[in-house]
């Protein structure tokens, strides 16, 4: 994996490290807690963390992001409490959600952050709002959001790309591409080669990259943003991923290949980082 650090300062790499670590780093205690019983559901990101907390460096704090089930980083990299974020997972009062919810179904309009209902899709279209509310104020903004691979087999995918295009909004959609929709591989999802082919359909740009370099999410994103701000115009991301984990932790992952996960945890977004960081 090669990293290219541009005229990103000492500081900043630093500071990216510690974006990517925090998910991970929540994750491991709430697997710890799974095994304890003390809480009953987990959706991981482990091996993904690259793609939320990229796109998130990549913003502005005041721009709306629609994030999903695998998204911990976008929550961590906008700086919500912990304690807080933690009280959610409890199912406490004290959570977002007011005690009605124990996973990523919340949001935080302070935070810029939608909170997903559990439909896969619907996100899409909120970011057409949210990018249409910003070209009619002509604020220089974009809105953002996270789908699966799985998810661009809904029909809101469709609809909501094909709005951005005609409309001619600034908003960004990223594919993550973990491989699998629970237990559905890609080549049993959709039959053409890559699905950032899809943009030219619906006549937008797109591009696929490595979701497992935080520099190159960076990066790529940053510059898509102000090229969806500069001609008001939808962009598509595919990031290329892998789901290291069951769809969530009661499901567990028998129907993937052992070797995937191998292939994989090379291409680890934390341990790779950290090792070039390191050099
Ligand atoms: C409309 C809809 N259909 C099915 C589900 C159940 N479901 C939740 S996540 C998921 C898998 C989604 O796969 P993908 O979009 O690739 O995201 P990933 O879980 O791999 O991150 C499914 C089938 C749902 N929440 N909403
Ligand atoms: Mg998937």
């Amino acid at each position: 994996m090669t990293f290219d650090r541009k005229d990103l300062s000492n500081e900043q790499l630093i500071s990216f490290y510690r974006s990517l670590l925090w998910p991970r780093m929540i994750e491991e205690k709430m697997l710890v807690l799974l095994r304890q019983g003390k809480i009953s559901k987990w959706f991981s990101g482990i091996g993904q963390e690259a793609i939320a907390v990229g796109a998130t460096l990549a913003l502005r704090e005041d721009e709306w992001v629609m994030p999903l089930h695998r998204n911990l980083g976008v929550f961590t990299t906008r700086n919500m409490p912990l304690h807080k974020l933690f009280m959610q997972w409890q199912g406490a009062k004290e959570g977002y959600s007011k005690g009605r919810e124990r996973s990523f179904h919340f949001g935080n309009a302070a935070h810029h952050i939608c909170g997903m209902i559990s439909h896969l899709g619907p996100q899409l279209a909120i970011a057409d709002g949210a990018a249409l509310a910003h070209k009619l104020k002509k604020e220089n903004k974009v809105s953002i959001a996270f789908t699966g691979e799985g998810g661009t087999s809904e029909g809101d995918f469709h609809e909501a790309l094909n709005v951005a295009a005609v409309w001619d909004l600034p908003v960004i959609f990223i594919i993550e591409n973990n491989g699998y929709g629970l237990s559905t591989p890609v080549n049993e999802q959709y039959r053409c080669i890559s699905l950032v082919d899809k943009a030219k359909g619906y006549g937008m740009e797109g591009v696929m990259i490595d979701g497992n370099n935080i520099l190159n999410v960076y990066d790529t994103i940053k510059g898509v943003r102000e090229y969806c701000i500069k001609y008001q115009k939808p962009y598509l991301i595919e990031c290329m991923t892998f789901r290291m984990r069951g769809h969530e932790e009661a499901s567990g992952t028998k129907y993937v290949p052992p070797e995937l996960f191998k292939i994989w945890e090379l291409r680890d977004p934390v341990k790779n980082f950290e090792q070039r960081s390191i050099k």
